[in-house]
């Protein structure tokens, strides 16, 4: 790994850049279209681990050019796993997805291009997706005599609903950005040169807000989602409560009732 100035990272298949409070994560593999092997996996987690939580308060995932986002799982390292081998691989790819998933900040996935199998997996396991027009996303593991093994039978579900994450998978048919968009994969779609400005820029505005509200909100939508409504609502009492005592809390509240734009959040 090597440390570049102001935070920055750049490592054999990841390039971690920190923009003030945003940090950008790109995946860097252009000969295999982005495809995640092991290394990847493991440079990815590596990164998230190094990411000064203190200062960085939004991230951006994305994937390096402009043809591909991921395009999956490395299907040249798969073909020659035994099962103890793959269930390793899918461990790896697993606590990674979920170290993105339960990252205290939010994370947005910035697709710009394929974003097929562990491809899709990824951007799902990130809180909001938005896509360029050239975007392709797709759960074709059927197609290869395997079942989606980075959580994609799971989040799929839950993000576009058992019907759609059922027709998706059973048919491994890709689904172009103007679909994805219908059916609630992505939250917008944007030229290739407008996605990664309109990703910074929902990024700024998350990094405006109180960063200890906005990472209980995480916690809060992702925990309750986990558990039945009595169970939930609890979650969110208590988050809520969190947020109270805090510089933050004041701070905001204090801006509001002296009719003060300018709000100085410390994440305190
Ligand atoms: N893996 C490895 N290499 C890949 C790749 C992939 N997923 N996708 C593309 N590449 C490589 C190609 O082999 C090619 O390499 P060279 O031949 O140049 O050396 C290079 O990237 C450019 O690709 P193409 O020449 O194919 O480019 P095209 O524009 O013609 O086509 C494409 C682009 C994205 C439509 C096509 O490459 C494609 O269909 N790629 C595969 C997409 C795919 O099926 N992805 C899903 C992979 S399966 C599990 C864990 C994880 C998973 C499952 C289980 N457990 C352990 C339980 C996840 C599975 C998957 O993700």
């Amino acid at each position: 790994m090597i440390f570049l100035e102001r935070g920055s990272v750049k490592m054999e298949f990841i390039t971690y850049e920190a923009e003030g409070q945003i940090g950008i994560i790109t995946i860097n593999r252009p000969k295999a279209l982005n495809a995640l092997n092991s290394a990847v996996l493991e440079e990815l987690d590596s990164v998230l681990d190094s990411i000064d939580l203190k200062i960085v308060r939004a991230l951006i995932l994305t994937g390096a050019g402009d043809k591909s986002f991921v395009a999956g799982a490395d299907i040249a390292e798969m073909s020659t796993l035994t099962k103890a081998e793959g269930e390793a691989f899918g461990k790896k790819g697993n606590d990674v997805f979920r170290k993105l998933e339960t990252f205290p900040i939010p994370v947005i996935a910035a697709v710009n291009g394929f974003a097929l199998g562990g491809g899709c997996e990824i951007s799902m396991s990130c809180d909001i997706r938005i896509c360029s027009d050239n975007a392709m996303f797709g759960q074709p593991e059927v197609g290869l005599g395997i079942t989606p093994g980075f959580g994609g039978t799971q989040r799929l579900a839950r993000i576009v609903g058992v019907g759609m994450a059922k027709q998706m998978i059973y048919t491994a048919r890709n689904i172009k950005a103007d679909e994805a968009l219908r059916i609630g994969l992505v939250n917008a779609v944007y030229s290739q040169e407008e996605l990664l400005p309109a990703a910074k820029k929902m990024a700024s505005g998350i990094a405006k807000n109180a960063p200890i509200a906005v990472r209980n909100c995480k916690k809060a939508i992702n925990d309750g989602l986990q558990t039945d409504m009595d169970k939930a609502i609890v979650i969110e009492e208590k988050l809520f409560g969190g947020c109270f005592e805090t510089h933050d809390q004041k701070e905001g509240m204090s801006a509001f009732l002296e009719k003060r734009k300018e709000k100085n959040f410390i994440n305190e």
